[in-house]
């Protein structure tokens, strides 16, 4: 048995672990705990609690807490080798936030296995709920920040995004104002990977600069806390916050509740965590600037790493910190497989096959016919009103939508990338449609770069685990090499690689410019 490390993932849904073995590059074992099913007293709904108001997501740190004993313990029972885990590194659903009260460090320093964490963590929150990432009420509160930092593009220029509902310093605002006791109750505000972090360091960890970045409150340049943001955001705030570190980097030896209850070895490593997204990117091997990755799911998603940090002035894409160091980029289109759908229910087309075949028989540029995606409202351009506009587009004709919706989102995603300034060097591209050679030859061609398809099942939990093993080799001295670590756990699938055509990649240079001029024309009749 090789070197072993354990990385988790506190998703919306569920907790993960991955083990691997560092020396023969192998996943060793992998394991899901469903919140809803395994903790149904906690009463959550695709791990959300129920709340009157659709615009309020929220969880409970409890019901977290409570999962990583269950998991613990389930891996004790499947007799993973714990006491061989050398460090333990996790990610988290970005953005939900948890509130301690004075109580939690001393707590957190001594928590007795002889009980449950649920029942150690008592009285140490000083709101008993954690708004997470799906929550939108805090429109107001959102307004308010940008207004103070002065405008979208100062706000995305300092704190690396235009502030969201969903973002944590919007959601610290609204509990300040409208909780101002429990606020002043409140000595430490965590993120859901801190949070997991210190359970399992037994003490208040860092947050990093990936998740950190992901609250408005980081400046994404320096990685401090930026006194401005902080100001507009809540008063004190700056006392209740903890330091920003680089994720992985070692807080200290776990926590002796696990290893007496769950048999770790005593020297075993706990990391600061990071978000499920850059623990996603580390997860796809994109450790090098200029690498990028194209999920093909429910929303289509742009991961992308940079060396510089660059910001996007129209407040639409995020920057984050890397794990690797530098910088990652996420830009969502909502817009994704449920548009492709929509254009299959419309035109009948029976399946994907069928679907793929239809784009393939009509020429790259579509004879220039422009659709544009939106039958939801979009994220990425924001576009509230939803509706497809079609610009030299035949409705009738089958075969040329279908083409138009990938041609579309594939623009689009280019299209709205460009403020990167990073060209990428080749494309990993995973999710349903990446099995199309069709489809990933046009995003090929409209992107002029080679894609490769990838496979990776809980990319999340899988990057914490080689962040743990790069935190330990580090606190070693062992001067790892990110590319090194990641190459033997996220090969791009064998033969499948797809270079742009010189020819259609020109064509598409010059239909990205009437893609945009129809976008533009569209958003100003919104
Ligand atoms: C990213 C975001 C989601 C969550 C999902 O900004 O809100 O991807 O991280 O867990």
């Amino acid at each position: 048995m090789g070197k072993l490390f354990l990385g988790l993932d506190s998703s919306t849904q569920s907790l993960s672990a991955v083990v691997i073995d560092l020396d023969a590059n192998k996943v060793i074992y992998e394991k899901s705990l469903n919140f809803d099913q395994a903790l149904p007293e906690f009463k959550t709904k695709n791990g959300v609690l129920p709340n009157r108001d659709p615009l309020v997501k929220h969880s409970s740190p409890l019901l977290w807490a409570a999962a990583l004993d269950l998991l613990f313990a389930q891996m004790k029972k499947d007799k993973v080798a714990l006491n061989k885990i050398l460090a333990i590194s996790g990610s988290g659903q970005q953005h939900g936030s948890v509130y301690f009260t004075e109580k939690a460090a001393e707590t957190l320093a001594s928590l007795d296995p002889k009980k449950s964490l649920v029942e150690n963590l008592d009285g140490v929150f000083s709101r008993k709920t954690a708004p997470i990432w799906m929550d939108s009420s805090t429109a107001k509160e959102c307004a308010e920040i940008r207004k103070k930092l002065g405008g979208i593009k100062f706000t995305a220029s300092r704190t690396g995004s235009d502030t969201f509902e969903r973002f944590t310093g919007p959601q610290i605002r609204k509990f300040y104002k409208t909780e101002p006791k429990n606020f002043d109750k409140t000595a430490g505000i965590a993120l859901v990977s801190s949070f997991m972090a210190s359970l399992l360091a037994g003490k208040i960890a860092p947050i990093d600069f990936g998740d950190g970045a992901g609250m408005n409150l980081m400046d994404i340049r320096r990685k401090n806390w930026n006194h401005d943001a902080l100001k507009a955001t809540a008063p004190g705030l700056v006392k209740k916050l903890p330091p920003l570190a680089e994720s992985g980097r070692v807080i200290g030896p776990v926590s002796a509740y696990f290893v007496h209850k769950y048999g770790l070895n005593p020297e075993a490593l706990a990391t600061v965590w990071t978000g499920d997204n850059p623990a996603s990117v580390i997860g796809l091997g994109l450790v090098k600037p200029g690498q990028v990755a194209i999920s093909l799911g429910t929303s289509d998603t742009f991961f992308g790493t940079m060396e510089k940090c660059q910001t996007d002035e129209n407040g639409e894409g995020h920057v984050f910190g890397s794990p690797t160091g530098g910088y990652m980029t996420l830009i969502c289109f909502k817009n994704g497989s449920l548009a492709r759908e929509k254009i299959r229910e419309l035109y009948k087309i029976s399946d994907w096959k069928k679907f793929g075949e239809l784009v393939a028989s009509m020429p790259p540029g579509n004879n220039g016919a422009i659709l544009l995606p939106w039958f939801e409202a979009e994220i990425v351009p924001r576009v509230n009103k939803p509706g497809i506009r079609r610009f030299d587009l035949d409705e009738k004709n089958a075969a040329a939508n279908a083409r138009a919706i990938f041609e579309a989102q594939m623009l689009s995603m280019r299209l709205h990338s460009q403020w990167m300034q990073v060209a990428p060097e080749k494309i990993l591209a995973t999710g349903g449609a990446a099995n199309d050679r069709t489809l990933l030859q046009v995003l090929a061609d409209v992107m002029n770069c080679p894609v490769l398809r990838i496979e990776v099942s809980k990319s999340a939990a899988l990057g914490a685990a080689l962040q743990a093993a790069h935190g330990w080799l580090v606190a070693a001295d062992k001067n790892p090499k990110w590319e090194k670590l990641v190459a033997g756990f996220t090969a791009p699938v064998p033969g499948s690689e797809i270079r742009p055509d010189k020819k259609n990649a020109k064509l598409y240079d010059k239909l990205v410019e009437k893609y945009a001029a129809c976008e533009n024309d569209a958003l100003d009749s919104l």
